[in-house]
């Protein structure tokens, strides 16, 4: 089964966007498998609303380990199966706590093997606390990386924060060559072009 990873720092909204995009996509009820950072395999079965309390928070690495489901994508020539993946979030330097580093170290080797690449970027926060904080040299480290192949896109997140507009012009700036697609995770806009770019990578 092809895969979709959402990669990015923590507290971006990797975690709205998964379950909202599924939500988007006429999901209804989500079977989440579950792989904690020690290899550890586990089955749950959320409703979107139940899902969205309990994985998401604003607190960061809320999401430590790997969060699979699958979506069935329909388009005008049939539909497509793919699974989404949910990651924990990337963090500048190494990390102190050895589960967080083993987190990250998991989150990175679904990249290699996925046909589709979403990075998100906090496009609210770039234009609040200026793009050194909010962007940090692990992006510029996986635009590099995702610039090298096929399926890789930034999705420029929390368009619906104040100041978001003036961040997705710095975003631009500072990723030339990538494909940026705005969206509010939250408000659910935006998605049709994802939605789009993902049937045709999977
Ligand atoms: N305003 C706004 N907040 C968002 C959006 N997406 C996520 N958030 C908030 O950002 C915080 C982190 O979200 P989460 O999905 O847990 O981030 P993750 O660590 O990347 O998985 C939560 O408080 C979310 O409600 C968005 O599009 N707009
Ligand atoms: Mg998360």
């Amino acid at each position: 089964m092809k895969q979709c990873v959402l990669i990015g720092k923590t507290n971006v909204g990797k975690t709205v966007f998964a379950i909202n995009f599924a939500d988007f996509l006429g999901v209804s009820k989500l079977a989440i498998e579950f792989t904690t950072p020690n290899g550890e395999i586990y089955e749950r079965n959320l409703s979107l609303s139940d899902a969205l309390q309990e994985l998401t928070s604003d607190t960061p690495h809320h999401t430590l380990g790997l969060q699979k489901f699958q979506i069935s994508l329909p388009g005008l020539k049939g539909r497509k199966r793919f699974t989404i993946v949910d990651t924990s979030g990337l963090t500048e330097g190494i990390h102190r706590e050895a589960f967080v580093r083993k987190a990250m170290a998991q989150t990175l080797a679904q990249v290699r093997t996925a046909a589709v690449i979403l990075h998100l970027i906090d496009a609210g926060s770039v234009g609040k606390v200026g793009v050194l904080e909010a962007v940090g040299e692990v992006d510029w480290q996986v635009a590099q990386f995702g610039g090298m192949r096929r399926g890789y896109a930034i999705l420029a997140n929390k368009m619906d924060l104040m100041g978001a507009k003036q961040g997705l012009l710095k975003i631009r700036q500072d990723f030339p060559g990538h494909l940026i697609i705005p969206i509010s995770a939250l408000n659910k806009t935006g998605f049709t072009e994802v939605k789009q770019y993902v049937w045709r990578h999977i």
